[in-house]
């Protein structure tokens, strides 16, 4: 069965983009990937008879007042430099993963156990190739980590009460992708870091629970490629698949920032090439002291090359508040006030679609 029969044959009480969500999700045998964008494959593919994509070249002469209200949903195929992917990896698997940020190893475990989970799992990690079948290490455990305002994951809010420092040079960053796509003053205030093993999928969900939905969502992809489905504003509108490989990015902005979107699947690498070659590459240029990307040695880079032969690490970056908004204070009230069986609804939920937790 093709991905498009797949989504036409809707049973009773199944939407469209469920339908193609277990699609793409299924164990079983590998599902046919001919449907799926390729947009580093750029005009020459089928995505061009899409009427809904327009490529675009990303410079300010492109970002002229049309294009940035025509442009909702921004992919954007790797853009980083040489050597620079390294830089963010290691963030994220070394550095973002350290107190006072929180991930879901806190939710069962204390915060000494929690300490150092680079440390605890370098060495292990490094020498896996040669050993099979080991328990995994905390860092193989690490499946999201919040940085900014943490999310909570019941109540699905944001609070005042739980943030500590957003990362500088990740604000640096998302500061100058999204005045790139045509956001300027964006303030990066809230992350997501959600990591990927083989078999990992991110259910069907909408990012709502910013409070202001005029500032774009920014995504960024590192490490083995996934299959992103892209939806409308109901579950019955049948999503656009795309792959997101490393160094891919993603603005949802505009009309696209409220769609519903999914990762279903993780896309089984070739043999013997488990990670592109542009990520070995090392940054070209002497780094300064003071320049935000800084060259990542090579004991660092093995564990994290180890890391991504079977995984992948995606960060979105969100401003949570409009410029000069706070929190509404009954907001706490009306948390705290959540009736059990609300809460109880809400881990349902989660469990069900997954809810932008990855299982
Ligand atoms: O992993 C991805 O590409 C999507 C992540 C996402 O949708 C989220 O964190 O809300
Ligand atoms: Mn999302």
């Amino acid at each position: 069965m093709t991905a498009k029969m797949a989504a036409s044959i809707v049973e009773h009480g199944e939407d469209a983009f469920r339908k193609l969500f277990k699609f793409y999700k299924r164990r079983s045998s590998p599902p046919d990937f001919s449907e799926v964008i390729n947009f580093s494959k750029p005009c020459s593919e089928k995505f061009l008879l899409y009427s809904k994509v327009f490529p675009c070249e990303l410079n300010s002469s492109s970002l002229n007042e049309e294009n940035v209200s025509k442009a909702g949903f921004i992919f954007i195929s790797n853009p980083f430099l040489p050597g620079a992917q390294q830089f963010w990896v290691k963030q994220c698997l070394k550095i973002y993963p350290q107190k006072p940020n929180v991930c879901n190893l806190d939710m069962h475990m204390s915060s000494v156990e929690t300490e150092n989970i680079w440390e605890k799992s370098k060495d292990i990690i490094r020498r896996k190739g040669s050993v099979a079948r080991q328990p995994k290490t905390l860092l193989e455990k690490l499946r999201w980590v919040t940085l900014g305002y943490h999310y909570d994951w019941n109540s699905k809010t944001y609070s005042s009460e739980k943030y500590t420092a957003f990362p500088e040079e990740l604000h640096l960053l998302s500061h100058k992708v999204a005045a790139a796509c045509g956001f300027s003053g964006f303030k990066a205030e809230a992350g997501i870091l959600n990591y990927y093993k083989a078999d990992s999928s991110l259910g069907i969900h909408v990012d709502e629970s910013e409070l202001d939905h005029t500032r774009p969502l920014l995504s960024f992809s590192f490490g083995q490629t996934a299959v992103f489905l892209l939806g409308g504003t109901k579950r019955e509108d049948c999503p656009t698949a795309m792959f997101m490989q490393s160094g891919d990015l993603m603005v949802m902005s505009g009309a696209s920032r409220l769609l519903y979107h999914a990762v279903p699947c993780i896309v089984p690498a070739p043999s013997g090439q488990a990670l592109p070659p542009e990520l070995a590459l090392k940054l070209e240029t002497e780094v300064q002291d003071d320049d935000i990307i800084q060259s990542v040695s090579d004991v660092d880079w093995e564990v994290c090359s180890c890391y991504l032969q079977t995984s992948r690490v995606n960060m979105t970056v969100r401003q949570v508040l409009a410029s000069g908004q706070s929190f509404p204070s009954t907001q706490i009230a009306q948390t705290s006030e959540k009736s059990e069986e609300d809460t109880l609804k809400s881990k349902k939920r989660k469990n069900e679609s997954g809810s932008a937790c990855i299982d």
